[in-house]
């Protein structure tokens, strides 16, 4: 018997099972972890995603001065380094949201203005979220259009990476992408593929996830360019991945999907595609590949998922 999985958007509201590495709370080696006035911030902004419900109007977060300074520099550092290694399906989606969302490094962006521009460009829309979310609830979202996105802010003692995400790691790694109809379309298609997959499907789609939307590389005119959130979120790691340190593989979603990864620091490996095209054709053959007793179409006029 398939897993259960949402029919309706506001089925979502059930897909919240939190993985709690990483948590100021939790884990000794979070740079927050002996900042109670940090942990009670968090603990603030958690409680605004945990009681939000679908349909809600996204929580308006007012940021701190300190909050607004780390903003300031993570955002100052990466903007300098965008132009010459971030590809440009990202610097298109960066700057339009420069000029019509209020993106700078004033002020952090507020998930309802970047969620109602995003619905306009590609038809997502955002949702708050606790914390890193489990791959198949994460990935249940994508199906119906809907980013679950972090809200609180990094430790300011670490601005230049995070092992969780953040606020930084969607507003810059992930939303400029979300822009992008392409980018978009292929998003969806790798949510729709995971709904009802089985455990090992959820664990390959997830890893492929983590290598392409997340760590992924790309050639664009003869230079090699960050498409992954992670990488456009980390100044630490965008530098790095982007120096003769790292091992470059060629992506090819069957070897990729099963490559071991770690997610306490920078990986030791990237998968880089001949073009954004090319890893976008080569993902979307993947996920139309997984294997099902059944099949789902999202019907965007009642946000629900027909099964056939
Ligand atoms: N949760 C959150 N909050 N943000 C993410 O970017 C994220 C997640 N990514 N859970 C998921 C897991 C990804 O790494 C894959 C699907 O496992
Ligand atoms: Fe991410």
């Amino acid at each position: 018997k398939a897993p259960w999985f949402p029919r309706q958007i506001k089925d979502l509201d059930r897909c919240n099972i939190l993985i709690t590495k990483f948590h100021p709370d939790m884990d000794q080696d979070h740079p927050g972890y002996n900042d109670p006035e940090y942990r009670r911030r968090r603990a603030f902004i958690s409680e605004l995603a945990f009681r939000y419900k679908q349909g809600d109007p996204l929580p308006v977060v007012e940021y701190t001065e300190e909050e607004v300074s780390t903003w300031r520099e993570v955002y100052q550092k990466l903007r300098g380094v965008y132009p010459s290694l971030a590809c440009r399906q990202f610097l298109d989606g960066l700057q339009q949201l420069e000029k019509e969302c209020g993106y700078g490094e004033e002020r952090v962006p507020q998930l309802r203005d970047v969620s109602a521009f995003l619905t306009e460009r590609t038809g997502f829309q955002l949702r708050p979220v606790a914390g890193l979310l489990s791959a198949r609830d994460f990935l249940a979202s994508l199906a119906f259009r809907v980013f679950q996105c972090t809200q609180y802010i990094r430790h300011s003692s670490a601005p230049m990476h995070s092992p969780e995400p953040d606020c930084c790691h969607e507003l810059l790694g992930h939303i400029p992408m979300l822009a992008d109809k392409e980018f978009a379309q292929f998003s969806q298609e790798i949510g729709l593929a995971s709904l009802g997959a089985s455990d090992e499907d959820i664990e390959k789609l997830s890893t492929l996830y983590w290598f392409t939307v997340e760590f992924g590389l790309c050639k664009q005119n003869g230079a090699v360019k960050a498409y992954g959130a992670g990488l456009l979120s980390s100044y630490g790691e965008l530098v790095y991945a982007l120096s003769n340190k790292p091992e470059y593989k060629a992506f090819n979603p069957e070897e990729t999907a099963v490559q071991p990864y770690q997610d306490q620091t920078y990986q030791p490996i990237y998968f880089l595609s001949e073009s954004f095209e090319d890893a976008k054709v080569k993902l979307r053959k993947y996920s139309k590949s997984i294997k099902r007793p059944f099949a789902v179409r999202y019907d965007p006029f009642t946000c629900s998922m027909e099964v056939l």
